[in-house]
């Protein structure tokens, strides 16, 4: 985020008496840290913000200072001065949570994702950005913010998850030169790995399931999480964010790829990839998207078939390499 951009929206913020902070349906830590990043620091300036997010935030991120104070809401009655939109490439994304024209005065928003929609009055889109925590933190320092410890702590945590601990694509000297200054400042990485990466013995049950319908081709490889799955590890779905990254991990897999089964019956599949492989493109077929190394789709079919569709579609595009 550069200056005229970050005064612009400091501008806004600092004019706004109420100010309703939001990030995509089921938030990540890159959402759930730049967001209370944000709120602590407004609600120091003496603002009145709420963070309000379709789905809870996992519970992972509640050691974060006032994550209690997150709220959930299908729809949002109130209306604000102002609205910050985190990590959301079109408003759908946020789950439609309020009438976004009548209920906002100005909307900001702040993304990282390609193919943003720019339905903001501000718009701030980034793609090269390792994180939106990565840009909440120049936002700050091009305004002059000084960055407390709990600042630094949730903007720390947005990186560390988005960047999968400093090891993805996305991790430059740049992520590393902020991240050395958000420890200058005060955030603890030993203590937000340990509760962030934090496992239990429910979700490790789970991950063995997991494994045990694990199936590895030449270059890729897949598993799924079944509501059977689920029911008999009695681990939830908000621990399941790293599963992925044991199938990535696997050298000579060029594409990974998990499928969840949701409450509501739909499959939510989750891509990630390594050398240069563009998993965007292969969400996209299926109406999902993200970013070239790690993307994801909403399938409404059975698991079975969905599974199917997108492996069909993963072995023409590796063929067509
Ligand atoms: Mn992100």
């Amino acid at each position: 985020m550069n200056q005229a951009q970050s005064k612009e929206i400091g501008s806004v913020l600092l004019k706004s008496r109420s100010v309703l902070l939001t990030t995509h349906i089921n938030p990540d830590g890159d959402g759930i840290g730049s967001g209370l990043a944000l709120m602590n620091e407004l609600l120091r300036r003496g603002k009145n913000v709420e963070f309000i997010n379709r789905d809870t935030a996992p519970k992972m991120y509640s050691f974060l200072p006032n994550s209690d104070k997150i709220k959930t809401a299908k729809k949002i009655t109130k209306c604000y001065d102002a609205m910050v939109v985190l990590e959301c490439p079109d408003l759908s994304r946020n789950g439609n949570i309020l009438d976004y024209d009548r209920q906002c005065g100005k909307i900001l928003n702040i993304d990282h994702h390609m193919g943003n929609g720019m339905y903001g009055h501000i718009n701030v889109v980034e793609p090269k950005a390792a994180a939106v925590g990565v840009q909440i933190f120049q936002l700050m320092k091009e305004l002059k913010w000084k960055i407390s410890p709990v600042v630094a702590a949730c903007l720390y945590t947005a990186i560390v998850t988005d960047t999968g601990s400093f090891r993805y694509s996305n991790t430059t000297p740049q992520v590393h030169r902020i991240a050395a200054e958000l420890l200058e400042l005060g955030a603890n990485p030993d203590q937000i790995c340990s509760e962030v990466y934090a496992t239990s013995k429910k979700s490790t049950r789970l991950f063995t399931e997991m494994l045990k319908v694990m199936k590895l081709e030449d270059k890729f490889g897949y598993s799924y999480l079944t509501r059977a799955m689920f029911k008999k590890t009695g681990a939830e779905e908000s621990e399941t964010d790293n599963f992925i990254n044991t199938i990535r991990s696997i050298k000579g897999i060029e594409i990974s790829i998990l499928f969840k089964e949701t409450l509501s019956g739909t499959v939510k599949a989750s891509f990630r990839s390594k050398n240069g492989t563009d998993v965007n493109l292969l969400a996209k077929k299926f109406g999902g998207g993200g970013h070239m190394h790690a993307a994801g789709c909403a399938i409404d079919k059975p698991i079975k078939t969905a599974i199917a569709m997108v492996i069909k579609e993963v072995r023409k595009y590796l063929k067509g390499k």
